[in-house]
């Protein structure tokens, strides 16, 4: 009896073992295929599609905040279908116009890679056709004034209700607050946000900026939020809604204004020329003119040429590892020792000096040729290039970052391409479509409506503008 329970011991033992081994060579394999996800593609880099293949986008956007976001997508490679007004379209379409009868500058550089599809979203049969698409779309992106999108019937809760997995995506103005009904343009948003309160100089009025920080800064917050909200739903299988407020986006970008802000409590902001110059600081953050941000003085300096060519001006960075380089460069090789200069607390109070002597020197040289002296020393300079410079560029064309692309009414056009290169996902940067151009290929191919339903549509008027009346009957 004791010699079987013995031998029954034994071989439950070995079985345990063996399970054993079986488990830890099970999790060394799963380890290996990291985290459930699928092997490494063998496929060579740039041909293994593109990051966001496979997500659809309902576009609802216009102007230029969530286009700039949406084509952002476009580029990653998102399948972006536009909706667009029937017979009108995008309001950029026609604006700025610079070729007559040809969709704008304005719209071709922020619609690019997209699909657009005319549907009247106050038509019945267009709202049908909308709730098809919901249903089929990953992401609805839209910037309407506040209550818009749900006039057309286009809540939250309706369309949760028919896609528990769709992504809602919005710009507006102001998050929720005083000011929250408002509809915001690209510079009342720099001014709700910080920005043009410390843009300018100090004895000038607050200025604001060429860049578009409060449209396109906005569409950038909102593209990182979409896809953000696209891998939590990977593992929640839920959507969720997703809202970047101008003012928040431009406050963003400003963030270091807020820190000086706070600064102030604690005594003058010493890297700011104002503190040099003996003027006492106020209550707030005030306009730095061409200060640098950071903790390194910067100027911009005028070049060879100034006199005739608005552009012909450097940033230079009198970096403090750098100061004795800088010193040589200019004939000032005293400068490394005198102890008014030697340190970088020494200079502060000096700065105005500093640049006016380093700006002697700049002005018997071009910005090219100062940009390649410096640099060889390590002395961080910037030239200030005018867009014909940078359209011109050849680098900037050899990156994909300024792009030329055909179009069939306008010609070609530059457009700017994916500045953010991953390389594994090749942007695909296309020109706009045509206001409808993919209506029906949207209506068959996407939507799955059969030949008659499609003559149905079209004859409904939902997808096309209203007729103008003829003289006969206006009379
Ligand atoms: N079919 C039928 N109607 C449509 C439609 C379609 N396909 N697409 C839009 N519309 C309608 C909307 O339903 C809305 O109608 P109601 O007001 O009657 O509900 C109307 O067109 C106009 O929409 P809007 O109010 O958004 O447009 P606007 O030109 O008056 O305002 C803007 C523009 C930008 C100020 C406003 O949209 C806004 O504040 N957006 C949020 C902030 C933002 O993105 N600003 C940046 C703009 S870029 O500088």
């Amino acid at each position: 009896m004791a010699k079987r329970k013995k031998a029954a011991k034994a071989k439950s033992k070995a079985a345990a073992k063996k399970t054993a081994k079986k488990v830890v060579k099970f999790t060394a394999k799963k380890l290996a295929a990291s985290n459930g996800l699928p092997r490494p593609s063998a496929k060579p880099w740039g041909q293994a599609g593109r990051a966001l293949d496979g997500v659809r986008i309902l576009d609802f956007t216009h102007v230029q905040s969530g286009p700039t976001c949406t084509q952002l997508l476009a580029y990653m490679g998102a399948d972006c279908i536009k909706v667009e007004r029937p017979g009108i379209g995008d309001i950029t379409r026609g604006q700025l116009r610079d070729v007559k009868g040809a969709d704008s500058l304005y719209f071709t550089m922020l619609n690019g890679s997209k699909r657009s599809i005319t549907i009247d979203s106050k038509h019945a049969k267009g709202k049908e056709i909308l709730d098809r698409l919901v249903k089929l779309c990953d992401v609805l992106v839209e910037n309407f004034a506040p209550g818009a999108l749900d006039r057309m019937g286009l809540t939250w809760e309706h369309i949760h209700k028919l896609n528990p997995r769709m992504i809602v995506a919005s710009v507006k103005g102001f998050g929720p607050g005083p000011y929250e009904d408002c509809k915001v343009y690209e510079n009342v948003a720099q001014c709700a946000g910080g920005s043009a309160s410390t843009t300018g100089f100090r004895d000038g009025p607050p200025l604001v900026t060429g860049s578009q920080i409060g449209d396109s800064g906005t569409g950038l917050h909102l593209a990182l939020g979409i896809v953000s909200a696209l891998y939590q739903r990977n593992r929640t299988g839920r959507g969720q809604r997703v809202l970047c407020a101008m003012q928040d986006g431009v406050l963003n970008l400003a963030r270091v204004k807020l820190r000086d802000q706070q600064r102030l409590k604690h005594g003058p902001l010493t890297e700011y020329s104002q503190y040099g110059e003996g003027v006492p600081f106020g209550k707030a953050t005030p306009r730095a003119g061409n200060d640098s941000g950071g903790g390194q003085p910067g100027w911009i300096l005028k070049c060879k040429g100034w006199e005739s060519d608005p552009d012909a001006y450097i940033y230079f960075i009198t970096q403090a590892p750098v100061w004795t380089a800088i010193c040589d460069l200019i004939g000032k090789p005293e400068w490394k020792t005198d102890p008014d200069y030697a340190t970088p607390p020494a200079r502060l109070p000096r700065l105005r000096g500093i640049f006016d002597a380093i700006e002697q020197w700049t002005m018997t040289k071009t910005k090219f040729e100062v940009m390649e002296i410096c640099n060889k020393q390590d002395i961080p300079v910037g030239p200030i290039l005018s867009m014909k410079e940078i359209a011109e560029e050849p680098s900037l064309r050899a990156t994909g970052t300024v792009v030329e692309v055909d179009h069939p009414t306008r010609g070609a056009y530059l457009t700017v391409g994916n500045p953010i290169k991953l390389s594994d996902s090749i942007a695909d940067v296309r020109r706009s479509p045509l206001l409808g151009e993919h209506t029906d290929e949207i209506l068959r191919k996407v939507l799955g409506y059969s030949d008659k339903e499609v003559a149905e549509i079209k004859a409904s008027g939902a997808i096309t503008a209203p007729e103008k009346p003829t003289k006969a009957e206006a009379a």
